[in-house]
């Protein structure tokens, strides 16, 4: 399967002989940094290779449109419940440089002692079923091959069928996982015996995998009542699950801790998150730390987010991170949307790449109070696990409510999570292993009969399905209706029909988020700003931020709504505008030339403020790419315009007008146009015209060479210059 960058994802080509389907590669892949670094017009510090197909930063058009990735693995976590929308969005992310895609689980997937197959639809996230991960697999090859840059896939290895589910990735080539136990006892009061029984056997076939492991401690920050109070916590729970992980036989390497910046703003973020985050560094030296964004905080819009979101990322890069998980800036609103996670990407890559160098331009002091404060919080990590132990170990520790307490260890305020060792689910399902077990597949815990001498249990019965794919059971669909067949109905006809709908997760989903202003108090604006979306058609209603501007002045809403409307895309009239040429084509083309340009507001017309938009170097005007500019001043007229560009020997002569009234500036244009015939000038001069009541085809029909509305810019003018005089001259 190849995709080409003008054409959509084709979710058919991807369920075609599925069956088949073999994963390209296994494991976890870093990318590769590279150090000085030519890219654009800039030698960078911290990057890694160019993508192939990429859309760049917005401001990358002011620097030769480079687009440079940083180096560190960028994250996005996908949750539609689709997995054929799910696989549309993990194209655009790539795209824009995420390189780890996590696909969360539909709800109360770790509840389900076993396998789910087909396609069935999930809410909050997809059910991680064979099928589904292997056209995601599929379909990541594809994209990796579009971008020209591996992507890692990643899912959940916890929960009852965890080791079930470790098989499974490692088969279809999953590459990064969550597994921890104590996310199975703590949030899933999932038994604590089999929680552990399970996470050897699970934990050992990730590491034959070479599958990258996360852990779950940053689920106490995320549920703590006071999150930034459980930082000596969080290293016990790294630790447990690192020990344990090591124990079973995985590598360091291959164990990421997976942290969160505890604080937001107002809360003193990087003095309190950036010193507990060099202290388990510190602590954990040799394994990987996966940073994630927090979005325990963010309440209202996405600028609020995105500064949090920043704030973490500069932590990260203060700190050697090797994941920057973005979630979305607005996951803490619950609406991880295609356009969101794109935003969280880009809110990374930004950063890092605002930040390149930035470790010759600065270090972390070896001195001072939060070096002390580093190690208070380590000492009190140790503290914690010591009396974990006295008080007789970790499940006695859970069943004392130790654990996710937001009490500033040793301080205990009490509302822990409690968890006995014989309750939750699955208690009383371990039994022990008898002396004569055997199970012939070559990733296993512990003792097994089958063990040969080259360690090669699955020897015996000619492989497993781990050595030998063609002994995986490939179970398509079980359900005639929720199947992704009976899904796609609607999408293609609509593809095939030109149809196109509002979206901003499900195909043709009508989502649309509109922001409102009402000039009131908080309670009056809401309901009025409510009444007003009505007003727009919109359905399905729900206020997803309020801020307050001024108790009494109004208050601003960005509220989201369903708009049942589909367009016929095949009824459009389109007129594609024309790329502006870039900055440094424009100036190498211009500068050389020494070309003069006339210009003036014409009639009476004192309104000279658009005019100097596109002249002066101040607003990023034509001046800037060496056009030497005559401004004749404002109510100036035709002839004495004429006689300048004559006296200069001007290329080009741009006249504005923007108050005007009773065809006004149509009288200009023709007026000019007409006396530049007379002159015998018209074939040496082009002719422009701008203002607010201007276009090109209005300006073309009176005459003009071109004319500029609303919104120009200079590099709009620029460019139309420079194409214009390097048609003359070849003529
Ligand atoms: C993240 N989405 O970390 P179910 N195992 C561990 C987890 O941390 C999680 C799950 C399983 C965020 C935070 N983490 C959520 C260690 C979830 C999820 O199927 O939801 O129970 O498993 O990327």
């Amino acid at each position: 399967m190849k995709l080409s960058p003008d054409q959509k994802l084709d979710i058919r080509e991807v369920l075609k002989d599925l069956a088949l389907y073999r994963p390209r590669r296994k494991g976890w892949i870093w990318r590769q940094p590279i150090t000085d670094h030519q890219v654009g017009p800039f030698i960078l510090k911290d990057t890694s290779k160019n993508l192939k197909n990429s859309v760049p930063l917005p401001a990358a058009h002011a620097f030769e449109n480079m687009d440079p990735q940083c180096a560190v693995v960028v994250t996005t976590e996908i949750a539609s419940g689709r997995f054929e929308d799910d696989l549309r969005r993990m194209r655009m992310v790539a795209w824009h440089g995420a390189d780890h895609i996590m696909v969360i689980r539909t709800t109360g997937q770790s509840h389900i002692d076993g396998l789910i197959e087909g396609t069935p639809e999930g809410v909050g996230g997809i059910p991680v079923t064979r099928k589904q991960i292997r056209a995601t697999r599929k379909a990541l090859d594809a994209i990796e091959e579009e971008v020209g840059r591996p992507i890692n896939f990643h899912s959940y290895v916890s929960g009852r069928a965890g080791p079930e589910m470790a098989v499974l990735f490692v088969e279809e080539g999953v590459n990064g996982a969550h597994q921890d136990p104590q996310y199975n006892i703590l949030y899933r009061d999932i038994n604590m015996h089999r929680s552990f029984v399970d996470a050897a056997e699970a934990k050992r076939i990730l590491a034959d995998g070479a599958i990258l492991q996360l852990d779950g401690a940053h689920n106490a920050n995320a549920t703590a009542k006071e999150a930034w109070k459980v930082t000596p916590e969080l290293f016990v729970q790294h630790a447990i699950n690192s020990a344990f992980s090591r124990a079973v036989g995985m590598k360091k390497s291959y164990i990421a801790l997976s942290t969160v910046p505890p604080t937001a703003p107002p809360a003193p973020k990087m003095r309190l998150d950036l010193t507990y985050a060099v202290a388990l560094r510190e602590i954990f030296e040799g394994y990987t730390f996966r940073a994630q964004q927090n979005t325990r905080y963010m309440e209202t819009d996405t600028m609020e987010t995105t500064v949090t979101h920043v704030l973490d990322t500069l932590i990260s890069r203060l700190t050697p991170t090797n994941i920057q998980s973005t979630i979305t800036p607005d996951e803490g609103r619950n609406i991880p949307w295609h356009y969101n996670n794109v935003a969280g990407v880009n809110t990374a890559r930004q950063t890092f790449m605002g930040l390149d160098g930035l470790d010759d331009l600065l270090t972390l002091r070896e001195e001072g109070k939060w070096r002390e404060e580093a190690r208070n919080l380590k000492e009190r990590a140790v503290l914690f696990l010591e009396e974990i132990l006295k008080g007789g170990g970790y499940y006695a520790a859970v069943a004392a409510g130790q654990f996710v307490d937001s009490g500033f260890f040793p301080e205990r305020k009490g509302d822990g999570i409690v968890r006995l060792p014989d309750k939750g689910d699955d208690a009383d399902t371990v039994i022990p292993r008898a002396s004569d077990y055997g199970a012939p597949v070559c990733s296993h815990f512990g003792d097994n009969i089958y063990t040969s001498e080259n360690g090669k249990a699955c020897e015996a019965y000619g492989g497993c399905t781990l050595c030998d794919p063609s002994k995986i059971r490939y179970i398509d669909e079980i359900d005639s209706e929720d199947n992704v067949e009976t899904r796609l109905s609607k999408p293609l006809a609509d593809l095939a029909a030109g149809k196109l709908s509002p979206e901003v997760e499900k195909h043709a989903d009508g989502v649309v988020c509109v922001t409102i202003f009402v000039p009131d108090n908080p309670e009056i604006a809401e309901a009025a700003a409510i009444e007003m979306a009505k007003h727009m058609g919109l359905t399905h209603l729900e206020v997803i931020s309020r801020r307050v501007m001024h108790p009494a002045e109004g208050s601003v809403f960005e509220i989201k709504g369903v708009l049942q409307v589909e367009i016929n895309k095949h009824e459009l009239s389109l007129t594609v505008p024309e790329q502006p040429l870039a900055d440094k084509e424009i100036e190498a083309w211009v500068r050389p030339r020494r070309l003069h340009i006339v210009a003036a507001t014409v009639g009476e017309d004192e309104h000279s403020v658009g005019l100097h938009e596109i002249l002066d170097i101040k607003h990023g005007g034509i001046e800037k790419y060496g056009f030497l500019c005559h401004d004749l001043g404002t109510s100036v007229t035709i002839e004495r315009l004429l006689d300048a560009a004559m006296e200069y020997q001007a290329c080009a002569i741009l006249i504005s007008t923007i108050v005007t009234h009773a065809h006004v500036h149509e009288q200009h244009m023709e007026r000019l146009q007409k006396l530049a015939t007379q002159r015998r000038v018209r074939d040496r001069l082009v002719l422009l015209a701008g203002g607010t009541q201007v276009t090109d085809e209005l300006a073309r029909t009176c005459g003009m060479d071109g004319g500029f509305g609303r919104g120009t810019t200079g590099r709009d003018v620029a460019s139309f210059l420079v194409r214009t005089l390097r048609q003359k001259e070849v003529k």
